[in-house]
């Protein structure tokens, strides 16, 4: 048999007893029992952890799933219907199928027939509920185990850009039409739809901000797995410990970056620069939506303003729309 060399990321797995972890009332009581059971996976263990369970299925979770399952099989009965039931069609269909929201005629009305629009309301107040809950569990499981809030706030970043796609900015609109619809292709449309009619997103800054903090999450996560894969060898996953110490994995790698580009970001610096480029994704992208037909009507018009796109050229001759003639 041959050795694989093993570090806390390629842990051999061993069988023991479930490990069920800190007691649930570690920090505040607990009015619901944790689930006891637990088991182990091979397959999974090869991606992360091969231990599943215990869950911990407290009220929000329960309200959170109960309302997200809703949601989604709201649509996907919406789906059914518009392929009169036939399970071949839907499965053949599904990416062309689309639960959308209400017509502009509607504007923000709450009472919407079902058929027309109807639906996306009820299925969107269901995905709201599901969404926020899940945050609140997240940050109450997060307080619960005494931990840092971080993962919530950045969960709170993402929740911002969902609810200024399909909540905030329809609302700032007058209508629930703004929204998004629920389908792969017609989300895909309405995003290319919203683009063209707002003048080209790409003039937009904040979607440029955004674009510049995804590509720069994606380069930062690049790097550093690289760098503590490469350096695991000599303990570089055991990455906390390492900062004060010397000759460590720690060490060489913050050598290899200062060798490679004259800078290296610490163990603890390099997390807030990936929370802080994922975080600003959605922040920035959220505002860039928010300001688009609410402040700016035209994106590339607004940047030929700013002086940063091109002013056409005097000898432009503008075409003529025929149905006016002339
Ligand atoms: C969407 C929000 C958080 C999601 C949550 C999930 C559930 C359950 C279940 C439904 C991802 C809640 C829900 C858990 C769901 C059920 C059953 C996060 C989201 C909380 N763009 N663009 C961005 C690029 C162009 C356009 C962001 C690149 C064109 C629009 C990002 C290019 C056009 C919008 C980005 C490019 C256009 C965006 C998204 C290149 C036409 C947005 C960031 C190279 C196609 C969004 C400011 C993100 C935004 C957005 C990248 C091109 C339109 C940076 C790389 C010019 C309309 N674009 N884009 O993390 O924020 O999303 O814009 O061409 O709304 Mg863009």
């Amino acid at each position: 048999m041959s050795v694989e060399y093993q570090n806390i990321f390629t842990q051999v797995q061993v069988r023991g007893p479930v490990e069920a972890g800190l007691p649930a009332d570690t920090l505040v009581p607990e009015i619901w029992e944790r689930g006891k059971g637990g088991f182990f996976s091979y397959w999974v263990g090869k991606l992360g952890n091969a231990q599943i369970g215990p869950f911990y299925l407290g009220t929000l979770g329960v309200i959170s799933i109960v309302f997200g399952t809703l949601a989604f099989n709201i649509i996907g009965f919406n789906y059914l219907s518009q392929v009169d039931w036939h399970i071949g069609e839907f499965i053949r269909q599904l990416f062309w199928l689309s639960l959308d929201p209400p017509a502009p005629e509607y504007g923000l009305s709450l009472f919407v027939p079902l058929g027309e629009g109807g639906w996306w309301l009820i299925s969107s107040m269901c995905l709201l509920i599901a969404v926020l809950f899940w945050w609140v569990r997240c940050y109450s499981r997060a307080v619960q185990l005494g931990m840092g809030t971080h993962v919530a706030w950045a969960f709170a970043s993402a929740i911002w850009l969902f609810l200024v796609l399909g909540l905030i900015r329809p609302i700032l609109m007058g209508s629930w039409s703004e929204a998004v619809p629920y389908g792969i292709f017609s989300h895909l449309d309405w995003t290319a739809a919203f683009s063209i009619r707002y003048g080209n997103l790409f003039y937009n800054p904040f979607h440029a901000l955004s674009i510049a903090f995804l590509y720069g999450s994606a380069v930062l996560f690049a790097m550093h797995g690289a760098t503590i894969l490469a350096v695991s060898r000599y303990g570089g996953d055991r990455e906390i410990d390492q900062i004060f110490d010397r000759g460590t994995a720690s060490e060489r790698a913050g050598l290899f970056w200062r060798w490679v580009m004259g800078f290296n970001a610490s163990m603890e610096s390099i997390h807030r620069w990936a929370w802080w480029f994922a975080v600003l994704t959605t922040l920035t992208g959220g505002i860039g939506i928010l300001l688009t037909g609410t402040v700016v009507d035209n994106w590339f018009l607004w940047a030929q303003k700013h002086d940063f796109a091109p002013e056409y050229p005097a000898t432009y001759t503008p075409a003529v729309d025929p149905s006016i003639g002339g």
